[in-house]
């Protein structure tokens, strides 16, 4: 381990465990099981940490976030560990799409919100919602998410940007107040599950097809998805779960709300989790992609009947 500059920030184990997302009883369980990290002994015999050991373990937490075992590789150095945190971003970007990610990668780095919030309403503009979502925005998640997978975005970065993106297409949606429309479409994510930007990437898809989107935002508890569903007579409920969410938590959940819903209301799953649905949850559509969300949201227009299963 590098030797510790004295100029080197140092952590208390409480702030190591807000820096890492590692529990105090985690951070100790390691030292005593793997030796690592070695905090030093403070004057009161407080455990303290170099900034280099939080480094490494904000990179061995990326990796376990990606389904990485803490075991197989907690006695890799910094640099081992980067390399296999971008084995893991798969490099799936045309050069063309990069420029906007670069600039926008760039802008929040720099911290500059009124510059990006200006790039995020200049492309809006030039390619109309539906557009934005789809050749914008979804990949732009993903390089967020891949850059601060890699360290190279602060979860304060990350932060700025969902919020960016929020605001961008609430300003346009706002400024397309309907208040009709079918199918009529329930909006939220279930419990555990804060990643909201799929809802309203949803809905910025749904209400050009003449869909009337109602969205709870997220984290709603199953029984309130129902109760809403039929407070607010939808012919849709349409839930997100991002990669990181447990599959059986999702079948399980997805399975008792079918079961708790009227049959008339179809049951919508999608946020890249629903890839690994398919076959765990009868009578859900699973809708992995923003294309079939669009051919599903087309087809109720064109065939008058919403897609169920
Ligand atoms: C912003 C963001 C956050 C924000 C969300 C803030 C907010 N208000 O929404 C915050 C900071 C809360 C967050 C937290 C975490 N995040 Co996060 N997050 C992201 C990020 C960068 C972008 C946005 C996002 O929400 N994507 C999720 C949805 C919108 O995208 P999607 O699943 O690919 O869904 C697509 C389609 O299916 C469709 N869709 C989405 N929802 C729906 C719903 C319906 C009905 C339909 C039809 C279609 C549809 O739209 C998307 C278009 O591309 C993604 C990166 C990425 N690649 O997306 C990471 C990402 C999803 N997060 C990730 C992780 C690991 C986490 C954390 C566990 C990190 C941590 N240790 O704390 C926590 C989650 C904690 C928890 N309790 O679950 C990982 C998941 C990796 C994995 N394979 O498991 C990702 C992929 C980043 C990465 N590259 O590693 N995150």
């Amino acid at each position: 381990m590098p030797p510790t500059r004295p100029e080197d920030p140092t952590f208390t184990i409480g702030a190591t465990e807000r820096e890492t997302g590692l529990s105090k009883d985690v951070l100790r369980m390691w030292e005593r099981r793997y030796g690592f990290p070695r905090p030093v002994r403070g004057g009161n015999g407080e455990r303290v940490y170099a900034s280099s050991d939080v480094a490494k373990l904000r990179a061995i937490k990326r990796l376990m976030d990606a389904g990485v075992r803490p075991g197989k590789i907690i006695a890799l150095d910094a640099r081992a560990l980067d390399a296999m945190a971008d084995a893991r971003v798969p490099t799936h970007h045309a050069v063309a799409a990069s420029a906007v990610e670069r600039d926008v990668l760039g802008l929040l780095r720099r911290h500059d919100a009124a510059a990006l919030a200006a790039l995020l309403a200049t492309l809006l503009l030039r390619q109309g919602v539906q557009q934005f979502v789809q050749a914008t925005v979804a990949p732009l998640n993903r390089a967020v998410g891949d850059a601060w997978m890699r360290g190279e975005l602060a979860v304060f970065e990350e932060h700025l940007y969902t919020e960016q993106v929020q605001a961008t297409l609430r300003g346009a949606l706002h400024a397309f107040a309907r208040h009709v429309g079918t199918p009529r479409v329930l909006l939220t994510t279930l419990p555990g599950e804060p990643h909201a930007l799929g809802l309203l990437m949803v809905e910025a898809l749904a209400v050009p097809e003449g869909a009337h989107c109602i969205s709870l935002g997220p984290q709603t508890p199953v029984e309130d998805v129902r109760a809403a569903a039929v407070a607010h007579r939808v012919d849709v409920v349409a839930l997100s779960f991002a990669a990181c969410f447990p599959l059986r938590q999702a079948s399980e959940a997805l399975a008792s709300l079918r079961a708790q819903l009227p049959a008339n209301i179809a049951l919508w799953a999608g946020g890249e989790l629903a890839r690994r649905l398919r076959r765990t949850a009868p009578g859900v559509l699973p809708l992995a992609d923003l294309d079939a969300t669009l051919d599903a949201l087309r087809s109720v227009r064109v065939r008058g009947a919403v897609p169920v299963a």
